[in-house]
This record gives C-alpha cells, sequence and structure tokens, in this order.
C-alpha cells in the first residue's frame, strides 16, 4: 500500500491572504495562481500495518517537527484509524522560504496518500482534502491559471486557462535560502487580527479577481501585469502595518523590484510578485525571458535564480 504523486508549486497572482475558518483553514478571499513546471515535490506514502508510528523524511532527514502537520493531512484524507506511514518528500528547491513548498508538499501528499489508501476521489474533492491541509495547496490540483472561490461553506477550483494556451515564464530571484521567521498561517492571523487595512483587503478582493480573471480569459499582459503588482504590493502593506509588523522583504527583495521595472522600462513585458518569503517572482513573456534571467541574476544580493515555465497539475506517479 504505498504511492507516490509528484505536484509542482504554484505562484499566486491575486493572493491569498487571510482565514475566514481556522479549524477548516478556510480562506478569506479568492486568489487566482499559476502551476509551475520546473519545481516540484515528490511525495511517497507507504501504508504499513506493521509500523508502530508514522515517520516523515523531508530530502533525506528525518523531519519531527513538520510531521504532525502531515499527519493531519494523512487523516483527513484517509480516516484517523488508518495504517500509520512512512512519509518521504523530496523538493528540488528550498523549503519553507516563500517558495509556495507548502503548497506542493501537500498536493502531493494528499494524491499519495488517497493512492496508498486505493482511494478514488474527483479532484475537486483531492483539491478541498489538499487545501484543508495547506490553503494553497488546493490550486496545485490544476495546472496553467487556477481560480480558488469560497463558495458556502467550502472552497472551488476552476481552471482558467491550460499551461499551453499563453505559456508565460517565471524566474525566481532567491535572495535567501533559510526557512522565514514568520510561517504563513501565523502571519495571517497576525494580520486578522492587528491589521488596520484588513478590512479593506477583504472587500477589494472581488473587484481584483474580476480584472485578473479577464485578463487570464484575453491573454492581456499589460492588465495582469497591474492587477497582480497592485494585490501582492497591497497584501505586503496589510502584513507591513499588523502589529508586530510582519516584513519578509530584505534590500535584495528591493533591488529586485527595481531592477524588474527598469526591464518594464525598456520595455520588457514582465511583472514581480513576492509571497510571505523574501523571494521575488518575476512572471514574464517567453520573448523576454532571457533578458529577466540576465537582469536578475545580475541584481545584487540574489544568491540564485530559478527558473519555470507553467506546469501540470498533481498527480500520482507510482501506486502499488
Ligand atoms: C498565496 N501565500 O496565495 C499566498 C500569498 C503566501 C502569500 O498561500 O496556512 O502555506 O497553510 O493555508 O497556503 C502561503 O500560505 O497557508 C500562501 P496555510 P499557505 O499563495
Amino acid at each position: 500500500m504505498k504511492a507516490t504523486a509528484i505536484a509542482q508549486p504554484n505562484i499566486a497572482l491575486i493572493k491569498y491572504w487571510g482565514k475566514r475558518d481556522i479549524e477548516r483553514n478556510l480562506p478569506a478571499v479568492g486568489s487566482i495562481s499559476i502551476t509551475l513546471s520546473d519545481l516540484f515535490t515528490q511525495v511517497s506514502v507507504e501504508l504499513d500495518e506493521n509500523l508502530r508510528a508514522d515517520s516523515l523524511t523531508i530530502n533525506g532527514a528525518i523531519d519531527a517537527g513538520r510531521l504532525p502537520r502531515l499527519q493531519r493531512c494523512l487523516d483527513h484524507v484517509i480516516g484517523e484509524q488508518r495504517m500509520r506511514a512512512r512519509i518521504i518528500s523530496q523538493s528540488n528547491f528550498p523549503i519553507a522560504a516563500g517558495l509556495a513548498s507548502s503548497a506542493s508538499a501537500f498536493a502531493a501528499a494528499t494524491v499519495a496518500a488517497a493512492g496508498a489508501a486505493g482511494l478514488s476521489l474527483t479532484v475537486d474533492d483531492l483539491a478541498r482534502m489538499a487545501g484543508r491541509a495547506s490553503g494553497s495547496a488546493a490550486r496545485s490540483l490544476f495546472g496553467g491559471f487556477t481560480e480558488l472561490s469560497n463558495s458556502g461553506d467550502t472552497i472551488n477550483l476552476k481552471p482558467l486557462r491550460d499551461q499551453y494556451s499563453w505559456p508565460l515564464k517565471v524566474v525566481v530571484a532567491i535572495t535567501e535560502t533559510g526557512p522565514k521567521h514568520t510561517g504563513s498561517t501565523e502571519a495571517m492571523e497576525i494580520s486578522r487580527t492587528t491589521s488596520p487595512f484588513y478590512g479593506s483587503w477583504l472587500e477589494q478582493q472581488d473587484g481584483d479577481l474580476q480584472v485578473a480573471r479577464v485578463a487570464v480569459e484575453k491573454q492581456d499582459f499589460a492588465a495582469l501585469a497591474a492587477i497582480a503588482e497592485h494585490n501582492c504590493l497591497k497584501m505586503h502593506s496589510v502584513m507591513w502595518a499588523s502589529r508586530p509588523a510582519i516584513v519578509f522583504w530584505n534590500a535584495a527583495t528591493m533591488r529586485c523590484m527595481q531592477t524588474v521595472r527598469r526591464l518594464q522600462d525598456a520595455g520588457h513585458n514582465v511583472f514581480f510578485t513576492i509571497d510571505a518569503g523574501p523571494q521575488v517572482k518575476a512572471v514574464c513573456m517567453p520573448e523576454d525571458f532571457d533578458a529577466v534571467r540576465e537582469a536578475l541574476a545580475a541584481t545584487e544580493g540574489v544568491v540564485e535564480i530559478m527558473s519555470s515555465g507553467l506546469g501540470s497539475a498533481a498527480r500520482l506517479v507510482a501506486n502499488s
């Protein structure tokens, strides 16, 4: 009873920030994301009646700290009376550094857990289960452009466009490889309970989603760039005004944003987005990729560059 799944992280262009139901991990706002092709997490789940306890290995090292969250994910997918599991996760990028590793990890873990237990669930069911473990993970059950919306007391996932029909590129400028200082779950709660801008963040989100949805539909890069940068900076403003302030940026984060501005001024189709970490993701048209990659690689403080296209949905790769 073993299954292995692969999922790719996704980057939100219209961000999820804040929860309306902590217990069920329901987001306070909808979001729109792109799933990446070149970054991935592979998770295998082996259910074994001879095991006395669950175990988790991440990139070759036992990780007891992250085990409880994975256990809850497996309990939710398979049921609490399940057999104990050996969980092995491997990613080809730094984890817990604002690179959406929890999205790919929990999407892959959900699919692998269902596979190991022999459950046949719909992709919507799997997405809701993944989202319960980590809000952004629900979106990695889909490829290309995906919208997550709140519907009643659950979430709804809708593919907006596949990864082939508008093959945007993403350059990730890594400015720090260590783990972030505050986890997203905790940071969102600090924002919800203390930021004076949180209310207007919630109020304006449907408008931003509508603008982005139309831009994706029409392949209007300039419109998508404008709303994505605005939405990203608004989310960070909510964080900056929280008490204590939540600032994920460093000096190199700012420099990367300035690099993107210079590229835009020179006529390149590119925009930035930044998540709960100091890394800058530059989204661009394929013909602008080389210039964007080169300019970000040459930006002071960038320690590593990763590149990606748009990728596919989480999937089972082995089941026995
Ligand atoms: C997003 N982020 O939409 C936003 C933008 C970070 C900034 O979703 O608490 O790890 O596990 O549901 O999904 C990161 O938060 O949070 C995130 P939980 P998650 O991608």
